[in-house]
């Protein structure tokens, strides 16, 4: 069969010389992750304006047989945004779609374009009197699509749950070039199948979000945050149960740090400094949070604390004085990606258990890589309230990092041993990607997978979404 005409001269009229770059040096940002694990090609990065041009922009590309990769803020912990190497696919950026098109304090409702910032739409809120919970470390890059495709998680899940449970409403250009006008903002809403939830965590394989409905909450306005060093994983987790025990709506973060992760962070950051007069295995940071300005945060966290300290669970604990303090107590949570990475290669296996089973987790994991490759340094770190650990494994002092990170898949499949032991999932958060593809089968095969596959089958026939991505 002869090859279709280029759809480029087609696209290039459609969406004018800001919405379609073919130069080398525009593209080379969007073809790699920003982990660098991938190196892409791609023949052209378009960048629609509105959802009609986009929904033209699919239909010339499904004619014409091209495949389309669509990237927000490129934040994909697991090559989700990256193409492949065949340079036959395009890039489609959400960026200039970063409308706010309407907030609504009455409602609670956000509805905002893909390409919106995650903190600029946590900033509309604000400046409107509300809060839009998603929040981590990409947030300043991430954009709203990105987050709704992979339904990320973050540091107040704990309270408000991940992206799939803060939206309402999707607008989504379908893999054909159609559009489906799926913008309500009800809170009741049963007339079949939830078909928004199909696309929230598809990763861009079934259609790609232009907009969504999102959820607002009241404002807190008091907070407390509290840095703790506590006696092993199994008191960070008794910790956690105690404040859930006085007050679980005051939690809207429980995050669990290792000794050696603190270290490391402290070590590598400027700026960053251990809040306590010791060093310990292992830390909790804790942050309270009310609607009611007279919510006595402070007497929750002494009432909560001091038993701790007494039997020994808690060795130590300091209580931010300032917003910069908070911040500064957060910072060395937040940094310890960017400690990791500035430490050599390192290997991330973003998995979850049952909460019960966090304290295990940790242990067992860290200790099986140990014996697999002497001199590894487990850093576990992360969202013990969810039962979600960051299990990452630091290449040992002075190794070569191109053979440590050869060995990335016995690392990751010596941690998922514990982790199906514990009856956990090998991606809590970051998806699948293309990182993560090859261990659908094993996991999600039979059954389940099948089930993908035909709702793959049914929406995109031609397989032309983010090929590669998802399903092995
Ligand atoms: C976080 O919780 C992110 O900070 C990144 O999910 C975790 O660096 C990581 O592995
Ligand atoms: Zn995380």
């Amino acid at each position: 069969m002869a090859d279709s005409p280029s759809p480029l001269p087609a696209l290039a009229s459609l969406l004018g010389p800001a919405g379609l770059l073919t130069d080398a040096s525009d593209l080379a940002p969007a073809l790699a992750d920003w982990r660098s694990l991938y190196q892409g090609r791609a023949l052209a990065l378009l960048r629609p304006a509105n959802t009609a041009e986009l929904a033209e922009a699919v239909r010339l590309c499904a004619a014409a047989g091209i495949a389309i990769v669509p990237q927000g803020g490129n934040t994909s912990m697991v090559g989700g945004a990256t193409p492949d190497g065949s340079g036959r696919a395009v890039i489609v950026s959400l960026a200039r779609m970063n409308r706010i098109r309407d907030l609504d304090p009455m409602d609670m409702t956000m509805t905002a374009e893909a390409g919106v910032v995650v903190k600029t739409a946590q900033e509309a809120a604000a400046a409107a009197g509300c809060l839009f919970p998603l929040s981590f470390g990409g947030e300043g890059t991430a954009m709203i699509g990105g987050v709704l495709s992979t339904n990320a998680g973050g540091n107040n899940t704990v309270r408000y749950g991940n992206a799939r449970e803060l939206m309402l409403g999707l607008e989504v250009v379908l893999p054909d070039g159609s559009i489906w006008h799926g913008l309500r903002r009800l809170r009741k809403d049963n007339t079949g199948y939830a078909l928004r939830h199909v696309f929230v965590g598809a990763e861009g394989t079934l259609g790609i979000i232009t907009a969504a409905v999102l959820k607002l909450f009241a404002r807190p306005r008091a907070n407390e945050v509290i840095f703790a060093a506590v006696r092993d994983a199994e008191a960070a987790l008794g910790l956690f149960r105690r404040f859930r025990d006085n007050d679980e709506s005051a939690i809207r973060a429980f995050e669990y740090m290792s000794g050696d992760g603190v270290d490391l962070t402290v070590q590598l950051i400027p700026g960053v400094t251990l809040p306590l007069a010791e060093r310990a295995g292992h830390y909790a940071l804790i942050d309270l949070a009310s609607t009611r300005p007279d919510a006595d945060l402070r007497g929750l966290a002494e009432q909560v604390l001091a038993p701790a300290m007494e039997s020994g669970e808690v060795l130590d604990a300091v209580l931010a004085e300032s917003e910069a303090q908070r911040a500064a107590l957060w910072r060395i949570r937040e940094e310890h990606t960017e400690a990791q990475r500035k430490a050599g290669a390192s290997v991330k296996n973003d998995v979850s258990v049952p909460v019960s089973r966090v304290p295990e987790l940790i242990e067992r994991a860290s200790e099986a890589c140990r014996k697999l490759m002497p001199g590894i340094r487990p850093m576990p770190f992360g969202h013990m309230g969810d039962g979600n650990i960051h299990v990452n494994l630091v290449q040992p002092e002075g190794a070569d990092p191109t053979a440590f990170l050869a060995r990335s898949h016995d690392i990751m499949d010596c941690v998922n041993e514990v982790v199906r032991e514990l009856d956990g999932s090998f991606s809590a958060e970051h998806g699948i990607g293309q990182l993560k593809t090859d261990m659908m089968e094993e996991w999600r095969g039979g059954a389940e997978l099948a089930v993908m596959r035909q709702i793959k089958a049914a929406l995109d026939p031609k397989g032309l979404m983010n090929p590669g991505k998802v399903l092995p």
